[in-house]
C-alpha cells in the first residue's frame, strides 16, 4: 500500500479486536453479552450488504444481534410499533435502523422514537444534542470513525482548516461538531460545505484536512485541493464496470489518481471509512449494553 494511503481495513480490525477483549472481559464478569437489534427495511442492495457486515462484525467480537426484514410497504405506524417493543425489551442494547428509509417514512420521525439510550448510531435528538454541548454520548459511527483514523494516523487537527463536504445528519453535521468542539479531537476551523455553497473550490483549496461525504463520483479532483491535505472520501459509489463480475465497482467522490498525488493522507474506496463506521458500531454497543453513557435507570 503506497505509504501515503490510509489504511482503514487495518485500523477497523484493530478496534474490533479491542471490543473483542472488551466484551470477552465485560462478559468474564458475569454479564450477558451485548446484544444489537438490527432493522432493515426493504431489499437496497447497498443496505443489505452494510448491514451484513456489521452482523459479522458483532459475531467476531462476541455481540450477539439478529436482524429482521421488513418490507418496504410497511407504514410508520407499524415500524414505531416494532421499535418499542425494542426499546421496551431487556435483553436489546443497541438499536440499528438502517438508513435510507422507503420515502413514506420520514427518518426523523422514527429515529426520535428509538430509546436514546439503545440509539447506537448517535442518531436521536438526544444524543445529536449533547454532542453539541459536549456531554458523553453516542457518537454517530462514520464520524467517530473518521477522529479513530485521525487519532491513528497522528492527523492534527488543533488551529488546523477542516472542510467538510456534504451536510447530512449521519456524517458531515455531526462530524463539522466535532471538529469544532474543544476537546483533543477538535479544535479544527470548521467549515461546513453543502449544496447551498457558491463556488466550492474557493472553500475546498483553503482545507489542511478535506472530509467529502456527497455520494458524486468525480467531484473532487486533484486542481481542487492544497498539496498535503489529508482527505477522506466518505462516498461510496457503485459505477457500472462490465469487467467486474458483480458489474459495478466501487469509487468514492474525489477523483482518486489527481487527488492522492497531492495529499498526504487520502483514504481508499472501499477500504477506508466504510470498516471503520463498522467497527464503531461494535464500540458504540458495548457502551450501551454497560450503560456508560447513561448509567442512571431513571432518565
Ligand atoms: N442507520 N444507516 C445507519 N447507520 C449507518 O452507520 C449507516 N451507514 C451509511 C448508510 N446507512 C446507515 C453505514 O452503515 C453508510 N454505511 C456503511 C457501512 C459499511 C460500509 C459502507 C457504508 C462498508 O463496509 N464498506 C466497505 C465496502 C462494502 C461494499 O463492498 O459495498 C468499504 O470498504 O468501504
Amino acid at each position: 500500500m503506497a505509504r501515503n494511503i490510509i489504511d482503514g481495513k487495518k485500523v477497523a480490525e484493530l478496534l474490533r479486536q479491542q471490543v473483542r477483549d472488551d466484551v470477552r472481559e465485560w462478559v468474564g464478569r458475569g454479564n450477558r453479552p451485548p446484544m444489537l437489534q438490527a432493522i432493515l427495511i426493504g431489499n437496497d442492495p447497498a443496505s443489505g450488504t452494510y448491514v451484513g457486515a456489521k452482523t459479522k462484525a458483532c459475531k467476531e467480537v462476541g455481540i450477539e444481534s439478529e436482524t429482521v426484514t421488513f418490507p418496504d410497504t410497511m407504514s410508520v405506524r407499524e415500524l414505531k410499533e416494532a421499535i418499542r417493543t425494542y426499546n421496551n425489551d431487556d435483553s436489546i442494547d443497541g438499536i440499528l435502523l438502517q438508513l435510507p428509509l422507503p420515502g413514506h417514512l420520514h427518518p426523523s420521525q422514527v429515529i426520535e422514537t428509538i430509546d436514546h439510550r439503545k440509539d447506537v448510531d448517535g442518531f436521536h435528538p438526544m444524543n445529536v444534542g449533547r454532542l453539541a454541548v459536549g456531554q458523553p454520548t453516542f457518537r454517530s459511527c462514520t464520524p467517530a470513525g473518521i477522529l479513530e483514523l485521525f487519532r491513528y494516523y497522528s492527523v492534527m487537527t488543533k488551529g488546523r482548516h477542516a472542510v467538510v463536504v456534504g451536510a447530512s445528519n449521519i456524517v458531515g453535521s455531526p462530524l463539522a461538531i466535532m471538529l469544532s468542539r474543544e476537546n483533543d479531537s477538535g479544535k479544527a476551523t470548521t467549515t461546513l460545505c453543502h449544496k447551498y455553497t457558491r463556488d466550492l473550490t474557493r472553500h475546498i483549496i483553503q482545507a489542511d484536512i478535506l472530509i467529502v461525504a456527497v455520494g458524486s463520483p468525480g467531484l473532487i479532483t486533484g486542481q481542487m485541493v492544497k498539496e498535503g491535505v489529508v482527505v477522506i472520501d466518505v462516498g461510496i459509489n457503485r459505477v457500472s464496470d462490465s469487467s467486474r463480475d458483480k458489474g459495478y465497482r466501487l469509487v468514492g467522490d474525489c477523483d482518486f489518481e489527481s487527488v492522492a498525488e497531492k495529499a498526504s493522507l487520502i483514504t481508499p474506496v472501499p477500504g477506508g471509512v466504510g470498516p471503520m463506521t463498522v467497527a464503531m458500531l461494535m464500540k458504540n454497543t458495548l457502551l450501551a449494553a454497560k450503560k456508560s453513557i447513561y448509567p442512571s435507570d431513571n432518565m
